[in-house]
């Protein structure tokens, strides 16, 4: 039996009306596919018996990459630089991590996913990576097309990631936000040579990874140079 992975949808590209389309990119799902696992599209409702259903039903759980975190959820106001929020399907991302933190279920952040997950754990978010420093570079690379290299990662030993990539990291790089304080029970594994964290890990948790990168993106490579994240993570989604 092939682990079944939720993986939490958002609402389609402009359209803030919940309950109409429940998106999530193909190469999310291919890459849990290719990786051995089932995918199961939770759609996005804050019908919260739904939710627990689909949580126990899991294995484990995607958090997939997607518009700004609106900042009420980390008690600031919007600065003029944030982009498109939609806070009823933040609290919908909010509550699913809850009732998966309630059962230790294996999680993979991806981007948005990292930075809701770490707001779900008290940490709090650049609302445009100009805040951070003027040292911070281009993470908005979309010139180097989805599979493309953007920036290096460093990574932390003793951590998941190491295991898995070893010490430095090619990415690419999408996002014009990025994680400020860091949330309780989170461990910062990876950063950009710019100081911008680029992933963390759960502490005391089974399986907690998060990233802020795509790379879900590499899978329409033929060698798949990310599929070894994906595959760690249905593997732990069948323990
Ligand atoms: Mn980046």
């Amino acid at each position: 039996m092939r682990p079944k992975i939720g993986v939490l949808a958002h609402p389609a590209v402009n359209d803030h009306a919940l309950l109409l389309t429940h998106s999530i990119g193909g190469d999310y799902i291919q890459s849990l596919i290719d990786a051995g696992g089932l995918p199961v599209i939770i759609p996005v409702t804050n019908d919260k018996e739904l939710l627990k259903e689909y949580t126990d039903e899991c294995d484990g759980f995607l958090i997939p990459g997607g518009i700004d975190v609106n900042p009420i959820c980390f008690n600031e106001n919007p600065h003029p630089l944030i982009g498109d929020t939609n806070l009823p399907f933040d609290r919908f991302e909010l509550e699913m991590i809850r009732l998966i933190r309630e059962q230790k279920k294996p999680v993979l952040g991806i981007c948005r996913g990292l930075q809701i997950l770490n707001v779900a754990m008290g940490g709090s978010l650049w609302q445009d990576l100009s805040l951070q420093s003027e040292n911070t570079f281009k993470h908005v690379q979309k010139e180097q097309g989805r599979p493309g290299i953007s920036h290096k990662v460093e990574i932390e030993e003793n951590s998941l990631l190491h295991q898995i990539f070893g010490k430095e990291l090619y990415v690419n790089s999408f996002h014009h936000q990025a994680l400020k304080d860091v949330g309780e029970g989170l461990q910062v594994v990876a950063k950009a040579p710019d100081g911008t964290i680029e992933a963390v890990e759960g502490k005391d948790y089974p399986y907690m990874v998060a990233v802020q990168w795509h790379p879900e993106n590499f899978i329409v490579l033929p060698e798949k140079p990310m599929l070894k994240l994906f595959e760690s993570f249905v593997e732990a989604c069948g323990k």
